[in-house]
């Protein structure tokens, strides 16, 4: 079995994990700081020039992904909970640049706030993805945006950012072939939508974006957003409400949604998500999806095959942490973040 090698300790819950040339890390924590990590586990002093950041429940400083061009225009990208005005909030992203002494952030900008900005402190989605038409990146962006709990419904409805995925430029431009554009009454970034909260997204071997998103009592689930479909939440659900009530119409499917690819019941709460492609871990793991398990605090291994889920392996359950980040650094092995107050950087190593 791989085991755990511990990179750094002592962040206060890292929710994402970035690679920095020369073996660094950019780590974001909860409360509103990023940093680099040296190779050797040192944690920098946190970045300066970020914007103010409305931390509190599951909310704060979440995602950040480096340009896939980084090397030569030191561009970064992270996303948070906005504050609004009151108690209200909601989530946005952000485009900078890492200064060359990586103690600052330069020309940072707000592309994309969610709308309707609203007071609670959960179900901020939150995980950005750069899109890739045939294998290269095409300078727009996807985010995965929660629909912060209480305004579950508005998941159905186009003229709101809540449960859906987004696409924006990297400047902030709405892409003109988003499926929504020119639609009377929706908002043009949208995607794809009636989604419930994503806090996994990659980009698939398939050159499709994949992603997860929490259910609530059971069905979790594995989805493959495709550009203006529907993929039911709270219509339909394979789990139930917290209470045991069913969800919406207490089906499972209907027509004009999608099914999810595979669905989680009970809930593993999931969060992180990667594909390997490195040959680091033997044959058997290359292509493999790994995705982190919150609530039962292990890495999900998962074979796939034909685009279906044949097997799930569970690792690092001696770490005894909440995953909440899993990414393949350039060294081609998994790295993984756990949410705790005393939040780890682990490597996985292999045999
Ligand atoms: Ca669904």
């Amino acid at each position: 079995m791989p085991r755990a090698q511990t990179v750094a300790s002592g962040l206060q819950h890292p929710w994402a994990v970035a690679f920095l040339p020369e073996g660094r890390f950019l780590v974001t924590e909860r409360p509103g700081r990023l940093r680099v990590v040296e190779p050797d586990g040192k944690l920098q002093a946190p970045l300066a020039g970020l914007p103010e950041v409305a931390a509190g429940g599951q909310g704060g400083l979440l995602d950040v992904i480096t340009d896939s061009d980084f090397p030569r225009n030191r561009t970064i990208y992270f996303c948070f909970s906005e504050p609004g005005k009151g108690t209200a909030n909601s989530t946005a992203l952000a485009r900078a640049r890492l200064a060359p002494d990586l103690k600052r952030l330069e020309d940072v900008r707000i592309i994309f706030s969610q709308q309707p900005k609203y007071g609670s402190t959960l179900h901020f989605g939150c995980r950005i993805v750069e899109r890739r038409v045939d294998g290269r990146p095409d300078g727009t962006l996807f985010l995965t945006l929660g629909d912060r709990f209480s305004r579950r419904d508005d998941a159905q409805t186009l003229d709101n950012h809540h449960g859906k995925v987004v696409r924006v430029g990297k400047d902030g431009t709405v892409p003109r072939d988003n499926p929504f554009v020119g639609k009377p009454g929706a908002l043009p970034e949208i995607w794809s939508y009636g989604h419930r909260n994503g806090q996994g997204a990659t980009w698939g071997p398939d050159g499709r974006l994949w992603m997860h998103e929490h259910g609530a009592r059971g069905g979790d689930e594995i989805n493959r957003p495709e550009a203006g479909r529907n993929y039911g939440w709270p219509v339909i659900s394979h789990g139930v409400n917290y209470d045991g009530s069913p969800v919406g119409s207490g089906r499972s499917s209907q027509p004009g949604m999608e099914q999810p690819l595979h669905h989680w019941t009970p809930s593993i709460a999931p969060s992180g998500m990667a594909f390997l492609s490195s040959d680091r871990y033997g044959p058997g793991w290359k292509g493999n999806l790994f995705v982190g398990s919150l609530k039962f605090q292990y890495l999900n291994r998962v074979e796939l095959k034909d685009g279906k889920v044949v097997a799930e392996h569970k690792l690092l359950e001696d770490v005894g942490q909440r995953m909440r980040d899993v990414r393949q650094g350039p060294d081609g092995l998994l790295y993984v973040v756990t949410d705790s107050p005393n939040g780890r950087l682990i490597r996985v190593l292999p045999n």
